[in-house]
């Protein structure tokens, strides 16, 4: 049973040819309509700060084991919204739409029982690669995530396999935790209705614990879909009076519980429903703000007007290229609003201290914010490399 319309399925099989024959960055390939989504790169970190309540809950743990699970907890409550989401409410993953230099999202998700405002500034830093980068920031609780991502994708036996490059720093009153990003595989393709499954391992290191998140999916040690099993170690020297020990095991979308070094449910997810960005589309954010930019090419994606999406993607990327043209010709570069790309990062140092890493090869620094959200100076960096899925 093909979900592919009958009408598009001769470019599907030309859209699967190319990728098979191709890896890198498949944003630049063209699919058919049928298979794209009306949602930006730009828009996906708001996946982060769909669960305030256990985002805010990181500063209110004790530091050390507690706060450790409490990082740990977030992070897995994020990753049904990250992942599957545009399967229950799209039918099935669909192709997001390529940002632009520059382009810029923002969020708010407001305080509720004391919990803090938490805000999302995004912008992207690069287009090819394309690489997002974004700050998450709850300053009621002194809680800051600065995060980058980039995918390098492949093809292997009818799956698109897709390495996310980039990490986040999460801060948490002077504490840093190092967090990195698991491995997709993209299946459900020859069917016209692709799904992720996560693979390998992530990494959640700081506040004197490590942890490795493993992922399997279906025929694996559970047999079931979506199942992971985090392992959580303090590191030499460091451990309280609390288990050396804590393992959790479960499904990412649903349900998980404590295998060894406590008891009980560790995260239930149809018990917290997901708070989807509140703040709307506002004018006044400029021209390069994703809902603006995006308004003719989504309506006509949702609408089923290809032609209009069609014809107002076209328009954006000339006019991205002329600009790129202008720059080259005037001998200047874009300057991006919120990041800038620097050669040291001192705040992911102390992370990389504790493993030996090689040398980062591209630094990204958040310097003098314009945003209404963050008004200070700030020097807020975080690394782009190759290398942390090695922890
Ligand atoms: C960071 C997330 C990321 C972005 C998306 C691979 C993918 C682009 C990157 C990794 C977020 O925190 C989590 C979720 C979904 C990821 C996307 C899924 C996807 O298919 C796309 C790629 C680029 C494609 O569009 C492939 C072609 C498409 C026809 C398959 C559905």
């Amino acid at each position: 049973a093909s979900a592919v319309p009958a009408a598009q399925r001769g470019s599907w099989s030309s859209f699967l040819k190319s990728i098979a024959s191709f890896s890198g960055d498949l944003s630049s390939l063209t699919a058919p309509p049928f298979i794209l989504s009306p949602t930006s790169l730009t828009e996906f970190p708001a996946y982060w700060c769909e669960r305030p309540d256990y985002f805010a809950a990181i500063a209110d743990a004790a530091p050390g084991q507690d706060r450790a699970i409490a990082v740990l907890r977030w992070f897995i409550s994020t990753l049904k919204d990250q992942y599957t989401s545009r399967n229950e409410e799209l039918g099935s993953e669909k192709k997001p739409l390529n940002p632009v230099l520059g382009e810029v999202f923002y969020g708010i998700w407001p305080d509720k029982n004391g919990r803090g405002e938490t805000s999302l500034l995004v912008e992207q830093v690069s287009h090819h690669p394309p690489i997002t980068a974004y700050v998450i920031e709850n300053r009621t609780k002194q809680l800051r995530l600065v995060g980058h991502n980039a995918q390098k994708t492949s093809f292997s036996s009818g799956s698109i396999i897709v390495k996310q490059i980039g990490h986040a720093v999460l801060t948490v009153a002077g504490e840093e935790y190092l967090i990195t990003f698991p491995r997709l595989r993209i299946d459900g393709l020859w069917y016209g209705s692709p799904y992720i499954e996560l693979a390998e391992t992530s990494h959640i290191v700081g506040g004197g614990y490590t942890c490795s998140i493993e992922y399997k999916g279906k025929g694996y040690f559970s047999g079931k879909s979506h199942t992971f099993k985090a392992t959580l170690t303090p590191l030499p020297g460091m451990g309280g009076a609390g288990p050396r020990e804590i393992v959790v095991e479960g499904t990412w979308h649903e349900t998980s519980k404590f295998v060894k070094g406590g008891g009980g449910t560790f995260y239930e997810v149809r018990e917290h429903k997901e708070e989807t960005i509140p703040l709307p589309w506002d004018a006044e954010l400029g021209e390069y703000e994703t809902r603006r930019l995006w308004f003719l090419v989504a309506k006509g994606i949702r609408e089923g007007d290809f032609e209009l999406a069609s014809r107002e993607k076209s328009r954006i990327e000339n006019e991205q290229r002329q600009r790129r043209k202008d720059e080259a010709a005037e001998g200047t570069s874009w300057q991006l609003k919120h990041f800038e790309i620097v050669e040291s990062d001192p705040i992911c140092e102390p992370c990389f201290q504790t493993f030996p890493l090689p040398p980062s090869l591209l630094f990204l620094f958040c310097c003098w914010f314009t945003s209404p959200f963050v008004t200070s100076r700030q020097f807020i960096s975080t690394t782009f490399n190759h290398h942390c899925r090695a922890l």
